[in-house]
């Protein structure tokens, strides 16, 4: 019933989004005056969330959503927009030059003064590109700690590796090379970019639980604010290795990486945990990274410049939906 219920609601707020979309001019932007009631929150035509201020959509956020709670329609839609990316003419190029630089870079940003804020910065910058492409488009997060003891399971709607066009397939052929070969990236209709050697994405499961739980999670968000190298290290160390290893093939491979569509989605999550962390306070938010004197690894910023989700560089606003 409750799934039902949800679904009802966003049936409901995509039919008003086509509703309101018909009735735009093509060039409105979000300042130009809405009928709106004052305080309320409102999708705008890029589905951001805003608040509605003396008649404008103020404040917009992009919303990063459960993959496995997105609707068929929204899943379809981020795949095949990622999947363009690799091959559109006007993004290819700034696609191309992301992974490549997680590539290279990998390493670097997987100490403690970059992992967090790299890959805020690393997601937004991906987001930004698969935004070019089709504005509603936000990065989902994979929660994996919800199902710990199926996290491969790809038979239900809901899975993330379901092989139907809203899913992203699932574990790779051991007698062909771990490629996969079902879903929207199998290794006839996707491929890796040459800067990650070309060839087809590689899965290769290991079937065991992965250790970290709901309250295992909820444990380490609880830790308080004079242990935040341990909730940093616990998500950077334990959290993140742990499905990369489990997953095997490309994303155990921290060179190519960055190149499976399941590494958005992972790091989604690790920076949700963050987000999470940081609201819990003012103290939790700023703690650490404002001391750390060095750029982000390829990048124009500082890591203290990707602190603040609801203030990102780009005036760029996130937020995670549970
Ligand atoms: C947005 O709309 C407002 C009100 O119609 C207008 O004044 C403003 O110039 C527009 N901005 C852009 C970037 O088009
Ligand atoms: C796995 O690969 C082998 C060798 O290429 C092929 O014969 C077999 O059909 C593949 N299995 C599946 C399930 O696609
Ligand atoms: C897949 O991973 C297992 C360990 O989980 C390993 O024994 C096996 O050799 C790997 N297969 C390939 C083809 O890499
Ligand atoms: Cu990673």
């Amino acid at each position: 019933m409750r799934l039902r219920h949800y679904w009802f609601i966003v049936c409901l707020s995509n039919a008003w989004i086509v509703f309101e979309a018909g009735h735009s001019e093509k060039d409105t932007n979000d300042s130009s005056p809405v009928e709106c009631e004052e305080g309320s929150f409102m999708l705008n035509t890029c589905e951001e969330r805003c608040e509605c201020k003396k008649g404008k959509l103020t404040s917009c956020y992009r919303v990063r959503k459960d993959f496995t709670k997105m609707t068929i329609e929204d899943r379809k839609r981020y795949i095949n927009t990622y999947k363009l990316a690799s091959v559109h003419p006007v993004v290819k190029k700034d696609y191309e030059k992301l992974i490549a630089l997680h590539n290279t870079g990998g390493n670097q940003a997987k100490v403690p003064e970059a992992f967090l804020p790299f890959h805020r910065w690393f997601l937004v910058e991906m987001e930004n590109v698969l935004r070019r492409i089709d504005c509603r488009v936000t990065l989902p997060y994979w929660d994996w700690s919800k199902n710990t003891h199926h996290w491969w399971r790809g038979t239900g709607d809901e899975d993330l590796w379901n092989p139907a066009d809203h899913g992203l397939g699932g574990d790779g052929n051991y007698t062909d090379d771990n490629c996969v070969e079902d879903g929207a990236f199998s290794k006839d209709k996707w491929l890796l970019l040459d800067v990650s050697g070309g060839g087809c994405l590689r899965r290769n499961f290991t079937k065991d639980n992965l250790l970290y739980d709901i309250d295992h999670v909820k444990k380490t968000l609880s830790l308080p604010l004079e242990e935040f190298e341990q909730f940093e290290e616990t998500v950077r160390v334990d959290y993140h290795l742990l499905p990369h290893n489990a997953i095997g093939g490309t994303m155990m491979n921290p060179l190519i990486a960055a190149n499976a569509p399941e590494l958005l989605l992972h790091h989604s999550f690790m920076d949700k945990l963050w987000y999470q962390w940081q609201n819990k306070g003012d103290e939790y938010k700023n703690v650490y990274f404002p001391s750390v004197p060095f750029k982000l690894y390829g990048s124009k910023y500082y890591g203290r410049e990707w602190i603040d989700s609801s203030n990102l560089p780009g005036q760029v606003k996130v937020l995670y939906e549970e």
